[in-house]
């Protein structure tokens, strides 16, 4: 339902400023806060500086890195509207992963912040790449001053709704990068699905959260969603549980995006702060567990929204929010959407029976340059990689990844129901649950376990949560093995890598 020429980032700026937003704060940051119109001069003047002094041309590619601060979302907007592509990438890579994401993404530009610099000056870029490097927040010179040269307005280019404007990777949980490529309508689809239909976006909202802007998470939660209605978004670097919820107070945020582990964490600590603006939590990133479920409701009366997606699909596509919320369902496919469970054939199967969750709606899957391509696409449905099962109301429950459902014994057992029970363990602060091979039951199930302050590893303690488990979920379903660790493997994003736990 978008024209055929499109630029998001003009269609955002146009709506938001239509909608009477241009005096209200856009973006807040720890030392300052743009209004509409001051945001849409800041990302004019950079995209002058895109297409001017640096030379840019209409489809080059920009790697893009930096923490969440407006500087960073300013650069982000600025290369879609200078109708250039954007290379998000994650703050924490190392020079070797960027490489790899220049490399691959055929790089013509970088806009890096200062204190990132050192990193990525150690990729091995092409010359021409970096005589088009510039740095941002530095304390003279760079990106700032080129830009304090140039006009104040720049005219959108004149993009199709079907260009490329965000190439973005997932390393997923197996670690082998992948560039999805997403088009300017797919940026309004997203804007246009979750936030309307389901989370219910509000001009007077106040975004907050942890997902980096380079993880499309957060892209959307924390930038493209509050833009979309003249929101505001508060964009903070290196949160932690506590300072999330200090942040919560201090900036009265309606809306927080963050991953269950996060929630996890904050619901002990969220009777020490005035959290009573906040109406909205969103849960994504990886499955909720029904345990962090209930302790974020205790702990604050709220409902969380939970929701799957994906960066082959950009954003959110199976949700539910308010009274639609079923516990231990993800949710329905959101409006746009359309979701189904097919066997290993293909083919749909009925309500009660576990199998691949598929995916169709106006955002899609479209690799880079990736042989993936064929395995992620069938027939025009996104195979997401996830095992759900659906009920006969059409809710959607999350089983495991497809490659994460433990066979031992002839049971068929999801890990995260088991890491479920465990978590409900008072000495449990994480965990992750795999498969180890084992002779007499083909697979046994193997948990990692982070203990809380205060708890050790013990064969007493081991004991312990078997038999706890076994009170919890199917006696067969225990771990048979436990380890302990002081951290679990995590993507940037905070996905669990179980593939490091399974070589460990
Ligand atoms: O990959 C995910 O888990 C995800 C979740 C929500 C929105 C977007 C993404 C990529």
């Amino acid at each position: 339902q978008y024209p055929p020429r499109l630029n998001c980032v003009a269609a955002l700026f146009d709506g938001a400023l239509a909608g009477g937003a241009a005096g209200q704060v856009a973006i807040r940051g720890e030392h300052l806060s743009w209004t509409y119109t001051q945001l849409q001069e800041q990302v004019d003047r950079i995209a002058h500086v895109l297409r001017g002094p640096l030379g840019l041309e209409a489809g080059n590619r920009v790697l893009l890195r930096g923490a969440n601060n407006p500087m960073m979302a300013a650069c982000i907007l600025a290369v879609l509207k200078a109708g250039c592509i954007a290379v998000p990438t994650m703050p924490l890579l190392r020079a070797r992963e960027l490489g790899t994401i220049a490399a691959k993404a055929e790089i013509n530009a970088v806009l890096c912040a200062d204190g990132l610099r050192a990193e990525m000056e150690a990729v091995d870029l092409p010359a021409a790449v970096k005589e088009k490097t510039l740095w941002f927040g530095a304390a003279d010179g760079g990106l700032e001053a080129l830009m304090a040269r140039q006009p104040a307005s720049f005219d959108a280019v004149d993009t199709a709704a079907d260009d490329v404007c965000l190439i973005s990777f997932t390393s997923g949980t197996t670690g082998v990068p992948k560039g999805t490529m997403h088009f300017h309508r797919d940026v309004m689809a997203i804007c246009d699905c979750f936030p309307r239909s389901v989370l219910g976006s509000q001009p007077g909202d106040i975004f907050i959260g942890t997902p980096p802007l380079a993880f499309t998470f957060g892209l959307g939660g924390l930038l493209l969603f509050p833009m979309r209605v003249g929101a505001t978004a508060v964009l903070l670097e290196k949160l932690t549980p506590e300072t999330l919820l200090q942040a919560i107070e201090k900036y009265r945020a309606t809306v927080c995006f963050t991953a269950p582990t996060f929630y996890r964490q904050m619901a002990p600590l969220a009777g020490k702060y005035d959290i009573a603006s906040l109406r909205k939590s969103v849960s994504a990133g990886e499955a909720l567990p029904l345990a962090t479920r209930e302790s974020w409701r205790q702990a604050t009366g709220l409902a969380m929204i939970d929701g799957i997606g994906a960066t082959e699909l950009l954003h959110i596509f199976i949700s539910a929010s308010g009274d639609q919320i079923r516990p231990g369902a993800t949710g329905k496919p959101v409006p746009g959407y359309q979701a189904c469970i097919l066997d290993h054939d293909g083919n749909p199967v009925g309500p009660g029976v576990i199998g691949r969750l598929a995916v169709k709606g106006p955002t899609g899957c479209r690799y880079l340059a990736d042989e993936r391509q064929r395995d992620y696409v069938l027939n025009g449905w996104n195979l997401t990689g996830d095992a759900y099962e659906m009920d006969a109301d059409g809710y959607f429950y999350y089983r495991s990844r497809t490659d994460d459902m433990i066979i031992s014994a002839g049971y068929n057992i999801a890990g995260p129901e088991v890491e479920d029970a465990l978590l409900r363990h008072p000495a449990v602060a994480e965990c992750g649950v795999i498969g180890r091979a084992d002779e007499e039951r083909g697979q046994i199930v193997e948990a990692h376990v982070v203990l809380k302050p205060g708890h050790e590893a013990s064969d007493a303690m081991t004991a312990q949560l078997q038999e706890f488990v076994k009170g919890q979920i199917a006696p067969y379903k225990y771990p048979r093995a436990i380890r302990y660790l002081t951290a679990l493997p995590r993507t940037e994003t905070g996905k669990l890598q179980r593939f490091k736990l399974r070589t460990e």
